[in-house]
């Protein structure tokens, strides 16, 4: 009994001076295996308990318990400070310092002209049009001649327009793309194309190289200027509020006739005059007109049995307006600071 106690203590003042000074992990596996281990020295005296009596037998088997407790402990203690000290010396090796804040993570918001933008699809798309796309580097033919638009115009200028090449340019305005309805579609048709625009101008507050547009239009028997009156006045009570007056002017499209320009009450003053309505209590928002008879023959409808109406709007002009906004290129900057605002 004492015998065995004794054995105790002095295995546990053993593994002690050994486990402190050990200087690696493998050194530390090593004494796991011969303290702990199946052969160990802690295993083999549960063997000797055997050899004294059963009375003393549950104090001796406590202190054996005790014993390999303390020794897994002691051997888990300096395995995990070998473990901090190899991502130590890891993190000094690899100038990593994890006390630095981490990078914000910035969320994306949509952008203000695409909101507008689907508003107005969304109004449209309510009357029963489809949406359609077509592309942005463009044929001549589609952007210019099909509409009707002479070559002489001045809109067909370099200066105005970006050529490609001889015969290509990047489109100056959605309407090709519903030529290429016309083209593909028997009447009725009723469908808004939305999209990217270039033109060469000089950029400032007011414009800018590309900007956003929506155009639509609608062709059937019997489509009359009272049909274009009726959906100028829906769509600007949609989009500006239920109160707002429309007030149309007459203008002048190589694609329509007659043709109009569409005024909406000012939304900002109550029509009472501000500084952006110019205190006239109204502000310019879209042109429109009756689709020209050469235009529906381009598209491939008889102007004989078939009549239209189409509209188009900037949406970068809309945006300014109904955001409050002074100058257009903040919407190509893409600076979080003015995009997170919407
Ligand atoms: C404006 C005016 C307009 C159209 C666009 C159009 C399209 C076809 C046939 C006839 Cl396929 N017209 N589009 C008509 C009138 C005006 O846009 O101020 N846009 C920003």
């Amino acid at each position: 009994m004492f015998e065995i106690k004794s054995q105790i203590s002095k295995i546990k003042v053993d593994a002690e001076s050994l486990i402190r000074s050990c200087e690696n992990k493998n050194e530390i596996e090593q004494l796991r295996v011969r303290f702990l281990g199946k052969k160990g020295v802690v295993t083999a005296l549960y063997k000797n308990l055997k050899d004294i009596t059963p009375e003393q037998r549950p104090e001796v088997g406590d202190l054996i318990n005790t014993l390999k407790d303390e020794v897994a402990r002691e051997l888990d203690c300096k395995q995990s400070f070998f473990l901090r000290e190899s991502l130590r010396s890891r993190l000094v090796e690899e100038e990593l310092d994890v006390t630095l804040p981490g990078k914000p993570v910035t969320l994306g918001r949509i952008h203000p002209i695409t909101k507008v933008l689907q508003r107005v699809i969304d109004i449209f798309q309510a009357l029963g049009f489809s949406v359609a796309e077509g592309p942005e580097i463009e044929k001549e033919y589609y952007n210019f001649d099909a509409l009707n638009i002479p070559s002489h115009h001045p809109a067909r200028d370099m200066q105005d327009t970006f050529f490609i090449d001889v015969g290509t340019l990047l489109r100056t305005h959605t309407s090709p793309v519903q030529i290429r309805v016309m083209e593909n579609r028997k009447p009725p048709v009723r469908v808004i194309a939305p999209g990217r625009v270039y033109r060469n101008e000089a950029i400032n507050a007011r414009s800018y190289c590309l900007f956003h547009q929506v155009e639509g239009f609608y062709v059937d028997k019997h489509v009359t200027f009272a049909d274009l009156k009726g959906i100028l006045g829906h769509f600007s009570r949609e989009m500006f509020g239920a109160k707002t007056a429309i007030r149309i002017r007459p203008s002048y499209f190589p694609f329509t006739e007659p043709s109009l320009e569409c005024d909406v009450s000012c939304f900002l003053c109550s029509a009472k005059g501000c500084r952006v309505c110019k205190y006239t209590g109204w502000l310019e928002i879209l042109g429109a007109g009756m689709i020209h008879p050469a235009v529906l023959k381009a598209g491939g409808f008889d102007p004989d049995e078939v009549q239209g109406y189409a509209f188009g709007m900037g949406i970068e002009r809309t945006a300014l307006l109904l955001y409050g906004i002074n100058d257009i290129r903040l919407f190509f900057e893409n600076d979080m600071r003015f995009l997170s605002q919407f």
